[in-house]
């Protein structure tokens, strides 16, 4: 162990070792934790290695999958100013004024949220955008953001990649302290699936601004404009961010026929957005319904109404949403939604790299250095082969989106759901399924968690052989519905515009009352002092407000990553690879537990399984054979 801690030790690999190394650095003689660390990593590995990560679903890949090699960046020569140093330097309202003086198209990049949110389930690891992140910081200064938290990264962080989502936040603010960061918030619904107490919505925005978050894109998954107020204000209150609010873009206002998503619907609710505060508006068309005629007519007249900023999202599900976004920026949109090459299109964010290029020569040009384009989505292409078994988005664009209106997240997942169920050859009549429950429910928007509610009731009628249309007809009480189905026509997440529809809410509700008032009025606020105190007698440790917020949205699923990590300590250093296949006999890997201390892992063999299922897997640790013994559970 001594040996082990030598080598390991970057004075020692530095070549700077000499006979007082032990002398200056006593920590070389302390092997317990240290041997420990390595203990519980090779036992992650020989666990992987043999029985595989359930996330990962058994697959493995047929030869070794290479690191993705990371860039050389280059800075350009006169970049524009970098949009963090001006926020910081005039605060947000004076910010915001700058946005609408800038004449290039103003750019974010989702590469880090919604695109792998999009295209692989929301799998991407927290070391694979470290890499990158110099790259981002040095290469793109002139970028607006980056859209790297929210959404659903921080209920997968936790659960499937068994990574603390506030350490990604800290890590990446770390190596990119210029560009403007970026998350999605669900309004009263936080980063979860359902309403949280207006303590715990404005505690966990004021906690994500002091850890560095610049921009909450805050929206609410019925349009229900109350349910966003409590985190508006507390990311106005914080002073130094910026509370940019979404309109959820849905239906097609180019359709007469389909009146209740017109262009008058989404310029009143603007307006009332502008007026409670919003530094920016952002349209968010999740589904990537807003075509773009579309886009163009409704950024045109918003421009007449609002005075803020405008910021653009869209999916390209239907495979012609880079035209939406090049039309709203014909209008005068200021900011627009892209992920990098490789990341882009299908149920993903448009091309950045190609948006850009198109604009170029033209005084929207957003003034991007190409090669450092290419090179980062290089890099993305590399780090996608890592996450195959993750990746289901559709290979072209379809029409049937503007059918079923599906958001991009939500499409990947709802169709591994299927297949999961072996319903996959089934998915036409699942997504006229969806579509004939969102008629059902009244015609609303869907998006996390009401495009959640129309999936699990769409996947419950087809097992069960109902008709969306006999829903009405049936005796309430007869059959038990989904509890997310009976919690959304109860009121739990608010009221769509028009209110839910009585005939569907007596047959789903049978005599539960329903509410129309806010939910977050009806729930009582959290002690958060009282909840940090029992967290600490349970981590046997003093809490952490990242811990308390943890825990706050996913109690069971924090509580299951503390279990993992006392078992395997972290796991975030580990290469991708490792970390949901194993490795490969033959195969080396490096993993920097710490700043400076790299363990050499190379897996040698692996032995047969004895009569109680147990093999011996014999590695190489930093140049010393090691053994850890697995029970292989096939
Ligand atoms: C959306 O549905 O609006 C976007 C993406 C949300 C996806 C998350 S991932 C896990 C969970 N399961 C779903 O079907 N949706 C959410
Ligand atoms: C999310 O809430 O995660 C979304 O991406 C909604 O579009
Ligand atoms: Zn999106």
């Amino acid at each position: 162990p001594f040996l082990e801690n030598v080598i390991a030790d970057s004075t020692f690999r530095a070549g700077l070792a000499h006979t007082k190394l032990i002398d200056s650095k006593p920590e070389l003689m302390q092997f317990k934790p240290r041997r420990d660390r390595a203990t519980k990593l090779l036992s992650y590995l020989s666990d992987v290695t043999i029985n595989g990560n359930d996330t990962a679903k058994g697959w493995k890949p047929s030869s070794i999958i290479l690191q993705p090699r990371v860039p050389k960046p280059t800075t350009p020569a006169n970049p524009p100013p970098s949009s963090r140093d001006v926020l910081l330097e005039k605060g947000p309202e004076e910010f915001s004024q700058w946005i609408l003086d800038q004449k290039r198209l103003l750019i974010t990049d989702t590469s880090m949220r919604d695109a792998h949110q999009s295209l692989i389930a929301t799998r991407m690891r927290t070391r694979d955008m470290l890499r990158i992140a110099d790259a981002y910081s040095r290469g793109l200064p002139g970028l607006f953001s980056l859209e790297m938290w929210g959404g659903a990264t921080f209920d997968t962080a936790m659960r499937f990649l068994k990574e603390c989502p506030w350490e990604r936040l800290r890590q990446l603010r770390e190596r990119v302290p210029g560009i403007l960061f970026q998350m999605l918030f669900r309004g009263s619904n936080a980063v979860g699936y359902s309403n949280y107490p207006d303590n715990v919505v404005a505690g966990f925005v004021k906690h994500s601004a002091d850890s560095g978050m610049d921009i909450f894109r805050i929206f609410d998954s019925l349009n229900y404009l109350p349910n966003m107020q409590v985190a508006m204000e507390a990311a106005r209150d914080h002073g130094k961010v910026l509370c940019e609010a979404a309109l959820c873009y849905s239906g097609d206002i180019l359709d007469e026929k389909r009146d209740k998503f017109s262009l008058s619907y989404y310029l009143k609710k603007a307006k009332e957005l502008e007026k409670m505060g919003a530094h920016i508006l952002a349209i968010k068309d999740m589904a990537g319904l807003c075509k773009p005629q579309a886009a163009y007519n409704l950024v045109h007249a918003l421009k007449q109404e609002i005075s803020i900023p405008i910021h653009f999202h869209t999916h390209d599900t239907s495979g012609l949403n880079a035209a939406s976004v090049i039309a709203a920026a014909r209008a005068g949109v200021d900011i627009v939604d892209l992920a990098m090459a490789s990341m882009s299109g299908s149920t993903s964010q448009p091309n950045l790299n190609s948006v850009c290029a198109s604009l170029a020569n033209s005084e929207l040009d957003p003034q991007l250095d190409f090669d450092t384009l290419n090179d980062i989505s290089d890099y993305w292409e590399e780090a996608l082969n890592q996450y195959e078994p993750f990746n289901s988005a559709p290979r072209a664009g379809t029409a049937e989106v503007y059918e079923h209106e599906m958001p991009g997240g939500q499409y990947t997942n709802l169709r591994e759901q299927a297949n999961a169920m072996g319903l996959g050859h089934r998915w036409r009549e699942i997504a006229r399924t969806y579509a004939d429950v969102n008629q059902l429910f009244g015609d609303i928007v869907k998006v996390t968690p009401s495009s959640k509610v129309v999936g699990d009731m769409a996947m419950f009628l087809i097992t069960r052989g109902i008709k969306a249309a006999d829903v009405p007809k049936l005796k309430p009480g007869s059959i038990d519905w989904p509890e997310s189905v009976i919690d959304m026509l109860a009121g739990g997440l608010g009221q769509p515009d028009g209110g839910w529809p009585s005939d569907v809410q007596k047959v789903v509700l049978n005599q539960k009352p329903a509410t129309t008032r806010r939910p977050g009025e009806l729930a009582a606020s959290i002690n958060l002092r009282q909840t940090k105190e029992h967290l600490s007698d349970i981590l046997k440790r003093e809490a952490s407000d990242n811990d308390l917020y943890s825990h706050l949205m996913y109690p069971q699923v924090f509580d299951e990553f503390n279990k993992t990590k006392a078992k395997y300590d972290d796991l975030s250093s580990l290469p991708t690879p490792a970390f949901f296949y194993g490795l490969q006999s033959g195969e080396e890997i490096e993993v920097e537990i710490d700043q400076g201390k790299t363990l050499f892992v190379k897996l040698v063999s692996i032995g047969e399984a004895d009569k109680e299922g147990r093999r011996t897997l014999f590695y190489e640790l930093n140049g010393m054979p090691r053994e850890s013994v697995v029970i292989d559970r096939a």
